[in-house]
């Protein structure tokens, strides 16, 4: 893990405490109801544990995806046995590239961001299965500068998005309430809504704050580590409804 992908070097990720917050992270997504896969961990590619970008999971099936980066490309290989086991259909980008984390969810439709790691032709293949899935793909920018959609936004219920200043005027959120972080915690923005919890990250107070405010239940978690890795809360699962 602590070899990961990384735009800037804060520093070695600190591998005993980073392997803590995977852990303390699984037993959040345990102690709020969710049934837990885990797949065996993999020397080879060191990335893999932000098991958000290699595929998509859906109710109704999930995507192979294809990583612009050599050093992630392998990672999907390692997934896709567990979703051909799983899902009733499993569909594959085979034009342009996807990850993940540029990909958000939302009842109003699935929407993607272009980015350093998602092209628009990769986008456009996925709008395409998306549409065998029923689902519509509705393709926006990542800002620039950040690595994925998802860094600066998420869903914490079917009306509301948390997302950051630079991306809360997207024409993608125009018909969606909207919690902003504050300019100092940008790094809140990737939190994730687990049944009735949202997990946001233990040194974003004032972000906590707005949520509790607004009547959301919390799980405060670390992810000092993880975020050497350019990682946050998102990364770390695949999360669908059975
Ligand atoms: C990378 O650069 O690809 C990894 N070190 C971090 C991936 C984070 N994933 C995500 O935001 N969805």
């Amino acid at each position: 893990m602590v070899n990961g992908l990384r735009e800037k070097d804060s520093g070695w990720p600190c591998f005993e405490s980073l392997f803590q917050e995977h852990q303390d992270y699984v037993a959040a997504l345990e102690k709020n109801g969710v049934s837990v896969c885990r797949l065996p961990p993999s020397l080879k590619w060191p990335d893999s544990v932000f098991v958000e970008d290699p595929v998509l999971v859906f109710s109704q099936g999930s995507i192979l995806l294809r990583s612009i980066m050599e050093e992630r490309s392998g990672e999907v290989d390692l997934i896709a046995p567990f979703l051909y086991s799983t899902f009733p259909q499993v569909l594959e980008i085979d034009q342009g590239y996807v990850d993940g984390g540029d990909v958000l969810w939302t009842p109003n439709g699935v929407i993607i961001g272009i980015s350093s790691r998602t092209t628009h032709e990769g986008a456009e293949n996925l709008v395409k299965h998306l549409f065998n899935l029923g689902l519509n793909g509705i393709i926006t920018e990542t800002p620039t500068g950040v690595l994925h959609l998802k860094s600066d936004c998420s869903l914490l219920d079917e009306k509301t998005i948390f997302v950051t200043p630079r991306l809360a005027g997207a024409k993608v959120f125009q018909n969606f309430k909207k919690i902003i972080t504050p300019e100092t915690e940008y790094a809140a923005a990737n939190s994730i809504r687990v049944n009735s919890s949202v997990f946001v990250n233990d040194d974003c107070e004032r972000s906590i704050s707005l949520l509790k405010q607004s009547n959301f239940q919390v799980t405060a978690l670390s992810s000092k580590q993880i975020r050497k890795l350019d990682a946050g809360l998102s990364c770390m699962s695949l999360r669908w409804f059975q």
